[in-house]
C-alpha cells in the first residue's frame, strides 16, 4: 500500500470510530424548578443541558412527575418593553459543546397542570426527552425564585 493509501485508510477508521463513540452524553447541572406561587398550576425548569456528541440532538418533548405536560419557551421582550413568553414546537437544539442554559430571562422548560404546588425543598422528577439521546430521567430541586430575578 503507499503511504497515501495508508493515509485515506487512516482516515476512513478515524472517521467510523469517530461516528460509532458519537453516544450523545447528556449532563444535565445547576438545574432547579422555581416555586410557583399559590393558585399558579405552572412552573418554569431551569439548568445548564450538555451533549458530549459529535452532531448535534434537541431536546424534543419534556414530562413531570405530578404535572399533566411541559412545553419549552422563549422570553421574548417585545415592543415596550412588554415581556412575553414563546412556545418553542419543535423543541430546543443542543449543539455540541456548547452549553444550552435555560435560566430566568430566557429559555426555560415550563410544566404545566401540576396537580400540587410544588414547594421549596423539594423536588420534581422530570423526563427530558432528546431527539437522539433518548430519556433522560432526572430530579429538578425546588427552590423558591430569588427576588429581584425578573419572571421567565
Ligand atoms: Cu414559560
Amino acid at each position: 500500500m503507499t503511504a497515501a493509501g495508508r493515509l485515506a485508510l487512516a482516515s476512513i477508521l478515524l472517521a467510523t470510530s469517530a461516528m460509532a463513540t458519537d453516544q450523545h452524553v447528556i449532563g444535565i447541572e445547576e438545574h432547579w424548578v422555581a416555586e410557583p406561587p399559590p393558585g399558579v398550576p405552572v412552573a418554569a425548569a431551569y439548568g445548564v443541558i450538555t451533549c458530549r456528541c459529535i452532531t448535534s440532538d434537541r431536546l424534543i418533548s419534556v414530562a413531570a412527575g405530578g404535572a399533566s405536560m411541559g412545553e419549552f419557551h422563549a422570553t421574548t421582550s417585545g415592543d415596550g418593553g412588554v415581556v412575553a413568553m414563546r412556545r418553542l414546537d419543535d423543541g430546543i437544539e443542543i449543539r455540541p459543546g456548547v452549553p444550552l442554559v435555560l435560566a430566568p430571562g430566557g429559555l426555560h422548560i415550563m410544566i404545566t397542570g401540576l396537580e400540587e404546588r410544588p414547594r421549596a425543598g423539594g423536588g420534581i422528577h422530570v423526563t427530558l426527552v432528546f431527539e437522539r439521546a433518548g430519556a433522560v430521567d432526572v430530579v429538578f430541586p425546588v427552590m423558591a425564585r430569588p427576588a429581584v430575578v425578573a419572571e421567565e
